[in-house]
């Protein structure tokens, strides 16, 4: 295909869609696709144009440098370094020069089909597959997703069962990161358990009980599954509004949880069922600071599923297994069978 060298008014608005297409989050390349009159703003952000068919190294205005595919007249994309920031910065530069930015390829598709916005993709599954790609929280749902073309066509027209629709729910967590809870009396462990996992330093932790006075939520990626973590408040009988407050917020963040795992540890014993009046059974207990001497021959111990330690990392691994286990089985994910992940593949 020849070079397409077109002479557009550079100061015109950019007459473009454009959208994040890999995952939100970290990742060590972001890929963005340009949609529309593409020239005119590879132009304006790269300096000079990128001709069809061929792979460039760009500088991106002045926020980034990084590969530009020329996929098509009408189609390119942009291949940043992955962090978050620079993907906002080049959403912001796009944006103040006209470009629609698009931060749910899912909703711009309402009015225009997956096939349209992904030319590339072998058929129609394989299109709503990549547009779903884009939204998709976990690393796990992409060779998942990869694979639901051959999947779809394998099974045929062949009706799906109910496992199938149950197994579908539940993949679906791949995509949109489910709500993982974790409580405790205070001092349990919960801040610093959550801590560990995160690899940062997220909540504040002090040997001083009901230091955590808000839920606070970070998404942490569990072995593949990224979930939205939430370190509740330690409850305790208070007079303190504000802690009550905080209290009624952790209720109704038990209450919506995919998953909810209660601490315990030395010193610390597991919180009552029901516990804050709702009749919830945690799905994972789990016993905190199993380094320390006193944890050896506690009963508390013998209750939960597994012990951990903040501070040596002892458990950790097996923790995450866990509640990825729990939330997206790898039974699910082995299985040939095809992932209802978008409403319109149901029949
Ligand atoms: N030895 C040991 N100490 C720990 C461990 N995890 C937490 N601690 C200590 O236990 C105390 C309480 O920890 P936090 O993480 O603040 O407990 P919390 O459950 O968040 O407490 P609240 O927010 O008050 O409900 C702190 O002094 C921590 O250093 C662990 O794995 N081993
Ligand atoms: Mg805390």
């Amino acid at each position: 295909m020849s070079a397409v060298t077109r002479t557009i008014p550079e100061l015109g608005p950019l007459e473009i869609a454009c959208y994040r297409a890999t995952p939100h989050g970290l990742g060590a390349v972001a890929v963005v696709e340009l949609v529309g009159d593409v020239t005119p703003a590879l132009t304006q952000l790269c300096g000079t144009d990128v001709e069809v068919g061929a792979l460039r190294l760009r500088k991106f205005g002045g926020i980034d440098a990084g590969l530009v595919a020329r996929l098509a007249p009408e189609r390119a994309q942009l291949m940043p370094h992955g962090g978050t920031r620079i993907v906002e910065r080049l959403a912001e530069w796009l944006s103040e020069r006209g470009a629609n930015w698009i931060d749910d390829p899912l909703a711009f598709r309402e009015g225009l089909d997956a096939s349209e916005l992904f030319p590339e993709a072998a058929d129609a599954t394989e299109a709503l597959a990549m547009a779903t790609l884009a939204r998709a929280a976990s690393p796990l749902a992409v060779q998942l997703l990869l694979a639901q073309s051959e999947l779809w066509i394998e099974h045929g027209g062949a009706p799906l069962t109910a496992e199938d629709h149950a197994r579908s729910a539940r993949l679906m967590r791949l995509v949109d990161a489910p709500r993982v809870v974790l409580a405790g009396a205070p001092n349990a462990g919960k801040s610093t358990l959550s801590n560990a996992l995160l690899g940062r330093e997220g909540s504040i932790v002090s040997p001083e009980a009901g230091t955590t006075r808000d839920a606070v939520s970070a998404r942490i990626d569990l072995a593949g599954l990224v979930v939205e973590w939430f370190d509740l408040p330690g409850v305790r009988a208070t007079t303190c509004t504000v802690e009550r407050d905080a209290i009624a917020l952790a209720q109704g963040l038990l209450r919506d949880a995919d998953l909810v795992i209660s601490l315990a540890g030395p010193g610390v014993p597991w919180l009552e069922e029901p516990w804050l009046d709702l009749p919830r059974t945690p799905h994972v207990r789990v016993y905190a600071k199993s380094d320390e001497a006193s944890a050896a021959n506690d009963p508390l111990r013998a209750h939960a599923d597994l012990a951990v330690s903040a501070k040596t990392g002892e458990g950790l691994k097996a923790l995450r297994e866990l509640v990825r286990e729990k939330l997206v089985p790898k039974a699910d994910r082995d299985v040939r069978r095809p992932w209802v992940f978008d409403a319109r593949l149901a029949r």
